[in-house]
């Protein structure tokens, strides 16, 4: 059984709500961070081993510590909940189920960081989330947690929500600070990071929905103790959203220590693969990450174990591993034809490119089309080499990472499953009937 910190009262009714969420022990991590230092909140956050939960794992401790403080400058907390990424959902439970988990957070870190204005930028798609996180701010303030002199400690915090109208660009943290400031979201050149040149130019600390939530129970239990939970570098607890072809879709909190085996197959979890099918390919970390076929996914190049975490799903490189990424864990069955999954990941990122890099605008182009005609049946052999060469092209040579997750999916589809594109071009006839994935 897998040790629950997030959702360990998910289940109750009510705990959306102050007053029962309060009576689980709610806000009492944040009474006792509010009687520490900020210098001691981090040093819990630093020694609790936390990495970001958004994506790129980043270690959340240094982070902070990052945080230009110059003097008389306003600094800013802004949580990323513009969880626009396929395969992700995990902060929508969070939000929707225990908005007062991610309060409390926010006003921990906030305390920390010394951001007296922070705010939460949540994708457009979100449309009923928006006013349960309202309501809980409002609950938080007439409470004492929020507003001004939180607690008699002079500290004043207001937590502001800022809907997203869309676009999947605005979960890269400097498109969402650029349209929290009321503009286009496109991405900035980095550096300067947020942490030095953030919102309106001032110090700002970005962090993910589940990143600042699991900061409760790390001021709760303490940062040591978070730190044994999982393992090596990958600690504390992990909420997975796991979808696609399992008999058991939803979200689940893991401690990093099991196998990716155990997660696909127990009643725990996904519970298995419908009708018996056999396992073909997962994508672990959220449609960005590279696609993994099943036998690198049960076990590593090594023959060991693969499991659900950070250091593990990433061995062997991206030749061979994957990423932790978000958490937004797709299985696809054997019946699943992976050319046209990956055409329709590639018509997505063609779509959210912003069009600032050439290589993006146009390379994410040109592999929607290629990839089109090959899942109808009309492509030619040389088009998988003049696919795997556009997607060389944009990695690396972009402003943003919206590049390189355009172009991972591509190159892991040809590296692992370059058979299924040439049977696309040796069988053109079978490309158009309803039943092309059940034929290779
Ligand atoms: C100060 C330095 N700060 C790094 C900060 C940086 C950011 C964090 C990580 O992309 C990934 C992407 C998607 N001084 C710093 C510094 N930082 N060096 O650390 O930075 P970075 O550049 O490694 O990543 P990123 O730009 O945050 C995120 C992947 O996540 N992804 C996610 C997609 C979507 C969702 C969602 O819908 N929830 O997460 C999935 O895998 O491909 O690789 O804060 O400022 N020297
Ligand atoms: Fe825009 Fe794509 Fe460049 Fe990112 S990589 S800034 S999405 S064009």
């Amino acid at each position: 059984m897998s040790k629950k910190l997030l959702l360990k009262d998910a289940h109750i009714e009510g705990i959306r709500y102050f007053e029962t969420y309060r009576k689980q022990g709610g806000y009492t991590a944040a009474e006792k961070a509010l009687k520490m230092t900020p210098d001691e909140i981090l040093e819990e956050v630093k020694a609790s081993g936390l990495r970001g939960r958004g994506g790129a794992g980043f270690p959340t401790g240094m982070k902070w510590s990052f945080l230009a403080k110059p003097e008389g400058v306003p600094r800013h907390l802004v949580v990323n909940a513009d969880e626009s990424e396929p395969g992700t959902f995990k902060d929508r439970y969070l939000m929707e189920f225990l908005p007062h988990l991610l309060i409390e957070g926010m006003l921990i870190s906030s305390y920390c960081l010394g951001s007296n204005v922070s705010y939460i930028y949540i994708r457009g798609e979100y449309s009923w989330i928006p006013d349960i996180l309202e309501e809980a701010i409002e609950e938080a303030k007439a409470a004492g947690f929020l507003g001004k002199n939180i607690l008699g400690t002079g500290f004043d915090c207001e937590i502001y929500v800022q809907r997203g109208g869309g676009a999947y660009i605005c979960g890269e943290e400097t498109a969402l600070l650029e349209s929290l400031e009321g503009k286009r979201g496109n991405p900035r050149l980095k550096p300067p990071f947020p942490a030095v040149k953030g919102l309106w130019e001032r110090p700002t600390v970005v962090n993910n929905v589940e990143s600042i939530a699991a900061v409760v129970p790390i001021i709760d239990i303490t940062g040591a103790e978070y730190a044994k939970i999982g393992v090596g570098r990958s600690t504390g607890t992990k909420l997975i959203s796991a979808c696609g072809n399992i008999n058991k879709p939803g979200v689940y909190e893991i401690d990093m220590t099991i196998t990716v085996e155990e997660f696909i197959y127990s009643d725990e979890y996904c519970g298995g693969i419908p009708n018996g099918k056999k396992l073909k390919a997962c994508i672990p970390g959220g449609s960005s990450v590279p696609i993994v076929p099943a036998n690198l996914l049960l076990k590593t190049v090594n023959g060991e174990p693969r499991y659900m975490n950070y250091e593990s799903l990433a061995d062997g490189g991206f030749a061979t591993g994957t990423m932790m990424g978000s958490g937004g864990f797709i299985v696809l069955d054997e019946d699943q034809c992976i050319v046209e999954h990956t055409m329709t990941l590639a018509r997505f990122y063609n779509h959210e490119s912003c069009g600032q890099c050439t290589p993006c605008r146009e390379g994410t182009g040109w592999m929607y089309k290629i990839l089109k005609k090959l899942e109808k049946g009309e492509g030619k052999m040389e088009d998988i080499d003049l696919l795997w060469d556009i997607q060389r092209k944009i990695e690396g040579n972009t402003i943003c990472p919206l590049g390189d997750a355009a172009a991972w999916p591509v190159a892991a589809a040809i590296r692992h499953f370059r058979d299924e594109f040439e049977w696309h071009v040796k069988n053109p006839e079978l490309c158009l009937t309803q039943n092309y994935g059940l034929a290779h």
